[in-house]
């Protein structure tokens, strides 16, 4: 069985190169939005997504890696679009992400902006590339205002204010979830998986990406900045609605190793070689950054 660090390292290498040969050239006019948007794409960014999409395919039986590639670096290319608007000073205003200054602070605004355009146009034409419709579909969905858009808006109405549970799940479900579901169904759609394997997975994508942003709240207000290579402690100066904000960091913790154990269990069903899907997991409650 491989070590959860060594597939990681060796699928981010595989993902890196992949995105690479995805992204416009530096040196093609426009240069500014080329440069702007490898900058904030490639670097230290975990690419937990696609690879995500990637095992799911491989441990449901998928061949080939043209397509599957392209979707997985699709998702990686909407996730960095989010990272990057969400820095923005009309959002959440910060300085710092991927051990590097924002996009927004390195380039200016206006190029902030367009770059999440940019790369989100990309990204839908690499999913276009696959002929599969039914893929857009899916992502398209996972993203809007009934997605990650969607608990966004929440996340930024509810800042300062009271909220309840429901909202905290609203906005952990909707902001982060729906992008690690998507990611883990599609790793499963062209794997051409059955209707049963591919319910255990959604709820699998549902848990972890539940688990995911709870740790990230922890580690917003526990963990360190070098590490991190992003702001922390952030969230408890803006009142934003996090799990330790509403619950306390032991119970959040509790919390996060509940959705895990959960997620992992909704594997059950898909035998031992699940077990590389069960690690991922439990490298998002282990993770430092
Ligand atoms: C992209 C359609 C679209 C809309 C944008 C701004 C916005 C709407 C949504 C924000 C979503 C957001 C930033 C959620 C937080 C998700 C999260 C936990 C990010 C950190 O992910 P990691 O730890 O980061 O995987 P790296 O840098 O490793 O990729």
């Amino acid at each position: 069985m491989m070590d959860v660090k060594q597939y990681l390292l060796k699928k981010k290498k595989v993902i890196d190169e992949a995105l690479d040969c995805f992204l416009p050239q530096p040196d093609v006019y426009p240069c500014s939005i080329h440069q702007a948007m490898r900058y904030s794409v490639m670097g230290t960014g975990k690419r937990f997504r696609p690879i995500l999409t990637v095992a799911t395919f491989e441990l449901l039986g998928g061949e080939g890696d043209g397509d599957i590639l392209r979707a997985a670096c699709a998702l990686e290319l909407i996730h960095t679009y989010s990272l990057i608007h969400d820095d923005l000073p009309c959002m959440d205003d910060d300085a710092w992400r991927r051990g590097k200054p924002t996009l927004h602070k390195a380039f200016d605004e206006s190029i902030a902006v367009l770059a999440g355009d940019a790369l989100s146009a990309l990204a839908f034409e690499l999913l276009a590339s696959t002929g599969r419709s039914d893929i857009i579909h899916e992502v398209a969905k996972a993203i809007g205002a009934q997605g990650m858009v969607g608990g966004q808006v929440v996340d930024i109405e509810t800042e300062g204010k009271p909220f309840s549970s429901k909202d905290v799940e609203y906005i952990h479900s909707q902001k982060t979830g729906a992008l690690i579901t998507v990611a883990a169904r599609i790793g499963a759609i062209l794997a051409g998986a059955g209707i049963q394997e591919l319910t255990s997975v959604t709820r699998f994508g549902k848990d972890l990406g539940l688990a995911f942003q709870i740790v990230d709240d922890i580690l917003n207000l526990e963990g360190e900045t070098d590490t991190l290579g992003k702001s922390t402690g952030t969230d408890e100066k803006k009142k934003k609605a996090t799990y330790p904000a509403l619950f306390g960091l032991e119970h959040s913790r509790l919390e996060a190793q509940r959705f895990i154990e959960k997620a992992k269990k909704e594997l059950d069903m898909l035998g031992t070689s699940a077990y590389i899907l069960k690690a991922l997991a439990d490298f998002v409650i282990q993770r430092t950054r």
